[in-house]
């Protein structure tokens, strides 16, 4: 899948970079990496629906690289959000989405998801990270009216206590999250959903607080991550040589 980066990230990254020298933010950096010690992560996530319960696309959606201090960088858990994020969790549509959390959480990189990603299919991107930084991104998924998959801390670490990179499958850090601007229909079946919507904003609002779908409580079915997505972190770090050549760029 290709990576679309909006002008106006270039334009952050570049003032984000000016601010940093003047005031670096602290992080733990294992002393065997060196203080510009950084790791190239490919991300991939793959749409497990095919031909399961819930067959569904994953929408565009947003993805950003986070520091330790952002630990909500999605949105207020129990609060109504905006509306720029309605756009992305009904619609699909999460440009002003990202413009308004790259205001909100000032990533070190971000970027649109593209889709859709449709069932069977493996959305990737990549970036460079330091220790201390986090993965964060939010995905509609299309069957619903408003329902996202995200990480369920909102943010996912990608180095672990030692400063090593995480690599590996984290999908058991993925769930669903509603948005709570839309009355839930049966997944798969609602006239109004994303998938089947003839208009962005089709479908009766509501106006709950973000909640975990698991609480929600909305009568319906929804499925296991196992059948609806999986989330792999992949790096080139070699952990046995560690402290001879961090640079692993390539
Ligand atoms: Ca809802
Ligand atoms: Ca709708």
């Amino acid at each position: 899948m290709r990576l679309r980066l909006l002008p106006i990230m270039a334009v952050f990254a570049l003032f984000s970079t000016a601010c940093s020298q003047d005031n670096p933010v602290p992080t733990a950096v294992n002393a065997a990496h060196g203080e510009n010690f950084e790791v190239e992560f490919t991300v991939k996530l793959e749409n497990r629906s095919r031909g399961k319960a819930l067959n569904t696309a994953f929408a565009s959606g947003v993805w950003m690289v986070v520091g330790k201090d952002a630990t909500a960088p999605l949105f207020a858990v129990g609060q109504t959000v905006s509306p720029v994020f309605e756009a992305l969790a009904e619609a699909g549509n999460p440009a002003q989405a990202l413009s308004a959390l790259v205001t909100k959480n000032s990533p070190r990189i971000s970027g649109l998801l593209q889709g859709p990603i449709d069932p069977g299919a493996i959305a990737s991107f990549t970036f460079k990270a330091r220790p201390g930084d986090y993965l964060t991104f939010a995905t509609m998924v299309a069957e619903t009216n408003d329902i996202v998959l995200a990480p369920t801390d909102q943010r996912i670490a990608l180095f672990d206590g030692d400063s090593e990179p995480i690599k590996g499958d984290v999908s058991s850090q993925l769930t669903l999250w509603d948005m709570g601007t839309e009355v839930n229909q049966e997944p798969g079946k609602g006239p109004d959903q994303g998938a089947r919507q003839t208009s962005p904003t089709q479908g009766t609002p509501e106006s709950q607080g973000v909640q975990l779908v698991s609480a929600r409580q909305d009568g319906f079915t929804y499925p296991a991550m196992a059948d609806l997505a999986a989330l792999t972190l992949e790096n080139n770090h070699d952990h046995d040589h560690e402290g001879e050549d961090p640079d692993h760029d390539h």
